[in-house]
This record gives structure tokens, C-alpha cells and sequence, in this order.
């Protein structure tokens, strides 16, 4: 990887490219994957690069949301594994859950590599190598799922995902927790609750709340969740960009 001094202004967004690009160079992550990451990036330089309330409010619902869960799911595609593989495999642990690894540009050795990955890194149970099931609504080459895992689950974190697979896990009767820096993208729009931020920051965040929220009684999950509006989190989430540009508008005129 490229060293990059720790004093550059920009150190944590460079280390995430270097990140991407080792996973392409790899053959876990897909060259498309690069542009994904160019996409978030730039929603992330809007947003000040910072969790902000909105995302707050959005972590902690999705870890009610998690832990009331009867069987919840995890995805891991290629930028998933390339940036946050640690993390979901701590995120995992935290909910005693296996992780599935899904794929939108579908290869069996993509699938293995990502697999291997996350045991390497100490996943228990990964699944998505031996899929049983197909989520309906989707394209044959990206419908592939698995029973026990995304397929029969309830609540389902698709991070860095595509609108189509949120739209049909929806339509499948799942409540869907997106991870996207853009809040403007369908799969933000269709999921159940939406975490405006960086995969890097988000992930760490919500297991940190899986832990905390893990001794609350289901009552106050149940209300955490009935009271959250995804809609009016994404227009905060719009309205912190707008607030963190005119801050920098302001600072550069003075
Ligand atoms: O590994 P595969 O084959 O499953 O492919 C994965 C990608 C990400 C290439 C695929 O799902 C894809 O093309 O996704 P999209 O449609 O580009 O959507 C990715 C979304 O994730 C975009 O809205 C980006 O803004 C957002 N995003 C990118 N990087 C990050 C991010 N959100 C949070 N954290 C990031 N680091």
C-alpha cells in the first residue's frame, strides 16, 4: 500500500482508497467497486466527513431494530470486506450471528475470497458460499441467498447495497437497515432505516450500541423503533450537508 503520512488532511479518506484498490489487486473487491467508493467519498467530503445526529439517531434504531430481530442478517459484498472486515466480524460476534457474503457482480471466487477473508479475521460461521434460495424480483446472477441467512431473516444490514436488492428484501417483508453516505440513493430511500456515514465509522458505532442497547428491556427497543421516521432522517441528513457547506462558505469569506 501507498504510505500515507498521518498528518495529511485527508488521511482516513486515502487509507479507504488504498483499502479498495488492495481488495481489487486481491480479487475480493470488484473494479466497479472503485467508483462506489469514489461516490461515497464525495458524500462523505459533503457531509464534513463526521457522524452526524441524523446518523446517530439512525445507529441507534438499527441496533434496536437488530436485537429485537428473531433472525437477523448481515451482507458483506466486495467494498463491505475491503474496508470493514474487522468490524462486521465484531459486529457479528456482538449479535452471535453468522455474516453472508452477497454479492452484486457475482463470482465464485469473489465469493471464496471474501469468505476466507472474514474467517481469517475470525468469523465463526460465514455463509453465501452454498446458496439454497433466491430472493425473488432480482436478476438470476444476483438473486442467489441463503436459508438460515438473508433468505429467512427479519431484519437484514445491507451496507454499500444497491437499490434493487433493498427493494426486493422490502418486498419481501424484511425490514432493511442500509449503510450509505448518499442520502439521496434509492437504497436509502427504500430501506426501513438508513445510516447516513461512513462504513468505517458506522460499523464500530453500531456494535458499540448493540452493547449498550443489549441490556435494555424490549419495551424501550420497541419504542425507539416505533418513534424513529426514516424519512425525516434523511432530510436531516440533507440539511447537515447544506449546513456544514454554508459553515465552510463562511470561514473561507472571513
Ligand atoms: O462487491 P459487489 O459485487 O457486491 O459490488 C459492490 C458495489 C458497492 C460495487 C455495488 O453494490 C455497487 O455498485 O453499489 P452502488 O450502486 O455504487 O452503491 C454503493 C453506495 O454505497 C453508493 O450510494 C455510495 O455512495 C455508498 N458508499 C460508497 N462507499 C461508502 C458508501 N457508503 C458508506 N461508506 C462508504 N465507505
Amino acid at each position: 500500500m501507498t504510505d500515507i503520512p498521518k498528518s495529511h488532511p485527508r488521511y482516513a479518506s486515502l487509507v479507504a482508497r488504498e483499502r479498495v484498490a488492495e481488495g481489487v489487486k486481491k480479487g475480493f473487491t470488484s473494479s466497479q467497486g472503485l467508483i462506489a467508493q469514489g461516490r461515497g467519498e464525495c458524500f462523505d467530503y459533503l457531509l464534513g466527513e463526521r457522524t452526524t445526529p441524523s446518523a446517530e439517531a439512525a445507529t441507534t434504531t438499527a441496533a434496536a431494530l437488530l436485537l429485537l430481530a428473531a433472525r437477523p442478517a448481515l451482507s458483506v459484498n466486495g467494498n463491505v470486506a475491503a474496508l470493514a472486515a474487522e468490524e462486521m466480524v465484531a459486529l457479528a460476534g456482538s449479535l452471535r450471528i453468522p455474516l453472508e457474503v452477497n454479492l452484486f457482480h457475482r463470482s465464485e471466487e469473489r465469493v471464496k475470497k471474501i469468505a476466507d477473508l472474514l474467517r481469517e479475521k475470525g468469523a465463526e460461521e460465514v455463509l453465501g458460499e452454498k446458496p439454497d434460495a433466491t430472493v425473488p424480483g432480482l436478476e438470476p446472477a444476483r438473486a442467489p441467498a441463503t436459508r438460515g441467512g438473508i433468505y429467512d431473516a427479519d431484519v437484514v444490514l445491507i451496507p454499500l447495497e444497491d437499490g434493487d436488492r433493498c427493494e426486493a428484501l422490502t418486498a419481501m417483508g424484511k425490514k432493511v437497515i442500509a449503510i450509505d453516505l448518499n442520502p439521496l440513493s434509492r437504497t436509502a430511500r427504500k430501506a426501513t432505516v438508513s445510516i447516513v456515514d461512513n462504513i468505517l465509522r458506522a460499523v464500530p458505532h453500531l456494535t458499540d450500541q448493540v452493547r449498550q442497547l443489549s441490556v435494555y428491556p424490549r419495551s424501550d427497543l420497541e419504542r425507539m423503533v416505533q418513534e424513529y421516521d426514516n424519512e425525516k432522517v434523511l432530510r436531516q441528513a440533507v440539511q447537515e450537508i447544506q449546513d456544514h457547506l454554508n459553515r465552510q462558505f463562511r470561514e473561507d469569506a472571513s
